[in-house]
C-alpha cells in the first residue's frame, strides 16, 4: 500500500476567531502534526476564494448565511465570507508544521462554483487534478483529516472510493461544523461508501 496523507483546510478562518470558525477547530493542529510526522507523503489543501465568491451569503440579497440555495451545479450552503486568498483568514494555521508537505491542493477559486473536496468542485464532474496525480505518482492509499468533518474532509473522502483510493479518515483529528444533522448524514454516507473511520489510538 503506497499512502499519501491529506491534511484538509487547517486555515485561520476555520479555527476559533476565523470568520468560518469550526468548534474546537485549531484542536486538529496537534494530532495532525503528529500524522504529518508519520507519514512520507504529505498533502495539504486549502480553501481558497476570491472576493465576492458565489458560496458567499454577502452575494445573495435576502440569503443568510448557513442556509440552502439552488445553485446550476445543484445545493449549496451559504457561508460567512471565508478564506479570501492572501488573507490572515486562509493561511494555515501557525503552528500547524507545514514543512513536509509535497503539495498544496488549493480549492474554491472559481467564483461561480464551490469546492468542498479535495478532487472534485461542487458539480461532482470538475476536477482539481488530484486524483490524477496520486494515481501518476503510483499512490492507492489515503488518509485524511482536519476541518471540516462535515463538509471538505466527507467530500474529500467520498470522492478518494470514487476514484478509486482506500481511504481511512481519523475521525479525532477532525472537526466539525454539524449544520442540520450533516454530521451523522456525512458519516453515514462515508461508512456506506467503505471509508474507514478510525481515531489516532486505532490507526
Ligand atoms: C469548508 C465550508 C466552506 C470546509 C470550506 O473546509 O469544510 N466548509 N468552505
Ligand atoms: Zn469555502
Amino acid at each position: 500500500m503506497t499512502t499519501a496523507f491529506l491534511a484538509i483546510d487547517v486555515q485561520n478562518d476555520f479555527c476559533p476567531g476565523g470568520a468560518l470558525a469550526v468548534a474546537d477547530g485549531d484542536a486538529v493542529v496537534a494530532p495532525i502534526n503528529t500524522l504529518m510526522a508519520r507519514y512520507d507523503h504529505v498533502i495539504l489543501t486549502q480553501d481558497w476564494h476570491p472576493q465576492g465568491h458565489s458560496s458567499f451569503a454577502s452575494q445573495h440579497q435576502g440569503h443568510d448565511p448557513f442556509t440552502m440555495i439552488k445553485m446550476p451545479y445543484g445545493d449549496q450552503t451559504l457561508w460567512p465570507d471565508h478564506c479570501i486568498q492572501g488573507s490572515h483568514g486562509a493561511a494555515f494555521h501557525q503552528d500547524l508544521n507545514i514543512d513536509r508537505a509535497e503539495l498544496i491542493i488549493r480549492k474554491g477559486y472559481r467564483r461561480q462554483i464551490d469546492s468542498y473536496s479535495a478532487f472534485f468542485e461542487n458539480d461532482h464532474t470538475t476536477t482539481t487534478g488530484l486524483s490524477g496525480y496520486l494515481k501518476e505518482r503510483g499512490f492507492d492509499h489515503v488518509v485524511m483529516a482536519g476541518l471540516a468533518t462535515d463538509f471538505c474532509v466527507a467530500f474529500s473522502a467520498l470522492d478518494a472510493r470514487k476514484c478509486g483510493f482506500t481511504c481511512q479518515v481519523v475521525m479525532d483529528a477532525s472537526r466539525a461544523i454539524d449544520l442540520g444533522g450533516s454530521l451523522a448524514s456525512m458519516t453515514k454516507a462515508m461508512q456506506d461508501a467503505g471509508v474507514e473511520l478510525v481515531d489516532m489510538a486505532t490507526l
